[in-house]
């Protein structure tokens, strides 16, 4: 009761659009052009870098990344498609998550049903298919995200197998399609729908979580269910999850055929400025490393430092992380950090010496699949699936 009232107020206030979404009398500026953002605060969030208001597109500090391998939940980036939340209608008590379509039996759970169900429990990255888009070349259309359109949390919640299987999934079941709360403002816009192939949806690990790092979700990542498609992009991840429909079909929603498409090729990558031939849905993230510890352009103390940060991929896990203070003419293998899941971030370290002047600091992550990142940028029209080799730029003095 009282969390219910706690998060009415907290939401009321976003629904209104009025104070609580100022901006801060702050911005920073993301090494790019056009890079200048406001600092803003939501509720149950830490003041955040805003990519948009309506709907409300936050992004990650990159320092957060560095002072914790889990991401804290009221730093943990917001990525919305339609302006209508209409927040201050959501009271978990009377939620539902509806099963339909070829199903023996259609059910609609309660949170309190899907609580009372055997509960899984994992570390898992959420990455925007958008995040560092920003750094496109040449730029691409769509929202202009720095790194820190990702985050890394311990999801709880039941297996969406589990929930699949008290409804009863026909024979000939081809896909799941699913959707959320928050809908368009104008009708003719398409309400925000994926889909995913029911041996994915099956698959025992796909979760609807109702838990973030041992607290409740925040409103603004999907308060009281979402989504939990490990290794593969958000867009998966359906916030405030209330219907899944079974289909013995594809389904060909507009958020399928037309947007979250990358071209049909290595990485999903094709020659810069150019269309693609044939595309398909995104889905699971490449190999992707980063340093935490310095930002590009610092200037850092001369002599021996330990580098330090993360590493991961779209479930394969992460086999080693290489470094090089040279500009990638020589690399050395990293230590890795506490093991917390393939899904997870990988902490790394490694101690360095940096004479006095330039360097050019760059990190390459291997997954145990065997893949690692490109040294030279791939480009797509969407600006997705950015994995190339990070260069960090330092003076040391
Ligand atoms: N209901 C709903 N769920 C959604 C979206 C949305 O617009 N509405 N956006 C998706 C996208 S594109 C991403 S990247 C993730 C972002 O999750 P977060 O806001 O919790 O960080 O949510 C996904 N789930
Ligand atoms: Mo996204």
């Amino acid at each position: 009761m009282i969390q219910r009232r706690t998060v009415i107020k907290a939401s009321g206030a976003l629904a209104l659009g009025a104070s609580p979404l100022q901006a801060l009398a702050q911005t920073v500026t993301l090494p790019f052009d056009n890079g200048e953002r406001p600092i803003a605060k939501y509720p149950q969030k830490r003041p955040m870098i805003r990519l948009t208001s309506r709907p409300p597109q936050l992004e990650t500090p990159f320092a957060v990344f560095n002072e914790n391998v889990i991401t804290p939940n009221d730093a943990f980036f917001v990525r919305y498609h339609l302006a209508n939340i209409p927040f201050d209608d959501i009271d978990p008590d009377t939620w539902t998550v509806e099963i339909k379509g070829k199903v023996d039996k259609p059910v609609k759970l309660k949170l309190a049903d899907l609580k009372r169900m055997p509960s899984v429990e994992f570390v898992a990255v959420n990455q925007c298919s958008g995040n560092s888009r920003a750094f496109s070349n040449p730029r691409v259309a769509g929202g202009q995200s720095g790194n820190g359109a990702m985050g890394n949390a311990r999801w709880k919640g039941v297996p969406l197998k589990a929930v699949l299987d008290r409804a009863g999934v026909q024979a000939g079941a081809r896909q799941i399609a699913y959707s959320g709360f928050d809908g368009p403002v104008i009708d003719k816009t398409p309400k925000f729908v994926k889909a995913l192939d029911i041996d994915h949806a099956r698959d025992g690990e796909v979760m609807i979580a109702y838990q973030m790092n041992g607290a409740d979700l925040p409103v603004l990542n999907g308060f009281p269910v979402r989504m939990i498609v490990p290794g593969w992009y958000g867009t998966y991840w359906m916030k405030h999850l209330n219907e899944i429909t079974v289909l013995d079909k594809d389904y060909d929603g507009f958020w399928m055929k037309s947007a979250y498409r990358i071209p049909d090729t290595e990485n999903g990558s094709i020659e810069p400025g150019t269309a693609p031939k044939a595309t398909v849905p995104i889905n699971r993230f490449n190999v992707r490393s980063f340093i935490t510890s310095v930002a590009d352009g610092a200037k850092v103390k001369a002599g021996a430092t330990t580098l330090k940060g993360i590493a991961f991929n779209g479930g394969s896990g992460i086999k080693s992380v290489a470094v090089s203070t040279d500009g990638g003419k020589s690399w050395t293998d990293a230590k890795l950090g506490q093991d917390l899941g393939k899904y997870s971030f990988r902490e790394w370290t490694l101690p360095v010496n940096l004479a006095a002047g330039e360097h050019v600091l760059q990190v390459r992550a291997t997954g145990n699949d065997g893949k690692t990142q490109p040294d030279k940028a791939g480009w797509n029209p969407a600006g997705y699936m950015r994995n190339v080799i990070e260069s960090t730029r330092v003076t040391a003095a």
